[in-house]
């Protein structure tokens, strides 16, 4: 085989290999949206796609819940404790151990830890897809504050609802607080076709006691392009 041969063998296998989009992996506290992904809420209590609300404003040491800056924020406004534009919010463990938020949670190395509004606002996070094709998307929720998370939690592909679950408890690291509770973690795992720029959304809510308090729940998520259309660029 010729060199030539070889390089466009090569060419062809990375053209076909996955693309790995990893909320974890590609979080930024500057950007919004990060690559693929947008960090919000939605403007009611609606999971229409037409309520989303792209977050602007980030925070680094949040005064109230961890001033070392190994948890930051994202809030719909600017504000360095609860009250208004505090939720929902988005926040984010930057570092590479379990931290404690706000005293009354505890967030896992990479994972972003949402809570909804007490009106009822979802906290969202979105991917848009960069072109058409064949996708993989997980989901990992788990209940993360010491009081025991009631949240309701839902996965969407554009208005479609492709997961929902309820989270009951704890049910992050153990070396916090033990898991507990009727259902502390949801997970779901899929495949779906995506044309370009439709959007899978991870939703956290304030759950069946219509209230936040002690909602903090986790996700970890990923999502694997596979394949891309016929004659999609990639
Ligand atoms: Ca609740």
């Amino acid at each position: 085989m010729s060199l030539a041969a070889i390089i466009l063998l090569i060419f062809a296998q990375l053209a076909q290999a996955p693309t790995t989009f990893d909320l974890s992996a590609d979080f930024s506290f500057r950007d919004n949206p990060k690559k693929v992904w947008q960090y919000g809420y939605s403007a009611t209590n609606s999971l229409a796609p037409d309520q989303f609300r792209a977050d602007t404003e980030s925070d680094r040491v949040d005064m109230q819940c961890d001033s070392t800056g190994s948890i930051g924020f994202w809030h719909p406004a600017a504000n360095h404790g609860p009250g208004p534009g505090y939720y929902p919010y988005v926040a984010y463990n930057t570092t590479k151990q379990s931290q404690v938020g706000c005293k009354g949670w505890a967030v896992r190395a990479g994972e972003v830890a949402m809570e909804a509004s007490n009106s009822g606002q979802y906290s969202l996070v979105r991917f848009v897809a960069p072109v058409a094709g064949t996708y993989k998307v997980g989901a990992q929720f788990a209940g993360i504050h010491y009081g025991l998370s009631t949240t309701d939690v839902h996965v969407l592909h554009n208005g479609t609802p492709l997961f929902d679950a309820d989270i009951d408890g704890y049910g992050g690291d153990p070396a916090f607080h033990k898991v507990q509770g009727a259902n502390p973690t949801a997970s779901y795992s899929g495949q779906l076709e995506l044309k370009a720029n439709e959007t899978v959304t991870f939703a956290v809510g304030y759950g069946k006691n219509k209230t936040n308090s002690g909602d903090t729940t986790g996700l970890f998520a990923q999502v694997v392009l596979l394949a891309g259309a016929p004659g999609q660029k990639r």
